[in-house]
């Protein structure tokens, strides 16, 4: 029998997967437009993260109908990208395509709205004219100013991707690119990418059919040879024609031994993120992650808490820290659920607090307040890129030796 991907050595998964599919369509300009972008950083010497950002699909079907998505908007991406403009960073940003952007997220969010920021002019010579309102006027400005600079200096890329396959050609291109800057490329790895797909092998070409459809018609509802995998029998209305779908998908292999060990430029950052619904197993799981891909950090975060807390796993002292938006400055959040902050760490107390709840962050107070509270990001980033200068720092070091 043949062995699975998740059995082999992960440059033998890597080439079987990527073999498998062809490239997306609009890689070789995704590959372009990034060479130009890293070539005109690399002469100014800037350092440039890539930030991947949002959910993956995984289509059902080649010809693609439905698909499995997940609960990713894209915030923690599109923010988090933001924070390293303004620390100097140049932007590769790979997002899933219509997630949250950054700058435009501030007024893309179903609760944002952009039209709620504006107006008809009050005045008649300018009646009819289009006006932001004025309370919102300081907020605006600001943000379309930062948006203007990093637009103007070619410092931000938007590049976008759909589905698992796409994200990970797009990743494999995209460090292979950024070699040239060695020390001075970061990945942040924020995308929530499916843990599971359906090979192409294995994958319908046309709509998968919840009718029987006779024979002679079925081009490829079902995929080759397994009917067995994606119709069942219908045990509930045996006298209907319709069928039961049952799914059966393979893990996808875990790349970023690949990304870490060859694709990446040597002397690089790389910081992947945890995300767990059990606050008993976050810190384990992001523990076993930098162990097994021995990378440089892993930011661990609970669906529950992640806009106000995330621990910092590292393979050097101090191994475990927290970082905390302050009580009194969380954001309120529909989904998240504030009684938990905290739980994670109670069940492993010998973490370190960065920003404990009872003591306000002076620069967090001023800096990425929005109307939502502070952004946890605005405390990650600092102490990120106060990471990744050591890590230069020392590479520079090694080389005059
Ligand atoms: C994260 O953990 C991100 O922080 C979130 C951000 C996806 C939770 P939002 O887009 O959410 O702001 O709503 N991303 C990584 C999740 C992930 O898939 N990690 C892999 C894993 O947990 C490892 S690379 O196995």
């Amino acid at each position: 029998m043949a062995a699975t991907l998740s059995e082999m050595s992960p440059a033998e998964a890597e080439s079987v997967y990527f073999n498998e599919y062809p490239p997306p369509k609009n890689l070789p300009n995704h590959e372009a437009l990034a060479r130009a972008f890293i070539d005109l950083h690399v002469e100014a010497n800037r350092r440039v993260v890539l930030v991947t950002s949002g959910g993956t699909t995984v289509p059902l079907e080649a010809q693609t109908v439905r698909f499995i998505d997940n609960f990713s908007a894209g915030t923690r991406g599109a923010t988090s990208a933001e924070y390293f403009l303004e620390q100097g960073y140049a932007v590769i940003f790979l997002h899933r395509q219509y997630s949250l952007l950054p700058y435009s997220r501030h007024y893309s969010h179903s609760t944002n709205c952009f039209l709620d920021f504006m107006d008809e002019a009050p005045s008649t010579s300018d009646q009819g004219r289009i006006v932001v309102r004025d309370e919102y006027q300081k907020e605006m400005r600001d943000v379309l100013r930062k948006y203007r600079y990093a637009k103007q200096n070619n410092l931000l890329l938007l590049l976008p991707f759909t589905t698992v396959a796409e994200y990970m050609f797009e990743l494999r291109s995209l460090a292979k690119l950024m070699r040239p800057l060695g020390a001075n490329a970061l990945f942040y790895l924020a995308a929530a990418v499916s843990d599971f797909f359906i090979p192409r092998s294995r994958m319908a070409e046309h709509k998968i059919q919840s009718m029987e459809v006779p024979a002679h018609l079925d081009k490829g509802s079902k995929a080759a040879g397994q009917d067995d995998i994606y119709t069942g029998e219908n045990e509930d209305q045996p006298q209907s024609q319709r069928k039961k779908l049952v799914i059966n998908l393979d893990p996808v292999p875990k790349f970023l031994h690949r990304l870490v060990d060859g694709w990446a430029p040597d002397g690089s950052m790389v910081v992947s993120f945890k995300l767990e619904t059990d606050p008993g197993l976050l810190v384990y799981k992001s523990r076993t992650a930098l162990q097994r891909y021995s990378h440089h950090l892993v930011i661990g975060n609970l669906l529950s808490t992640r806009k106000w807390e995330v621990v910092f796993i590292t393979p050097d002292a101090p191994y475990e820290r927290w970082i905390r938006v302050p009580k009194s400055r969380r954001s309120k959040s529909i989904s998240g659920v504030e009684d938990q902050v905290g739980l994670a760490e109670a069940q492993k107390l010998n973490g370190s607090v960065l920003a404990p709840d009872a003591e306000a962050d002076p620069v967090a107070a001023e800096h990425g307040t929005s109307r939502d509270g502070v952004e946890i990001e605005t405390l990650i980033i600092p102490e990120l890129v106060k990471m990744h200068t050591k890590m230069v720092e020392k590479k520079a070091q090694r080389d005059q030796q």
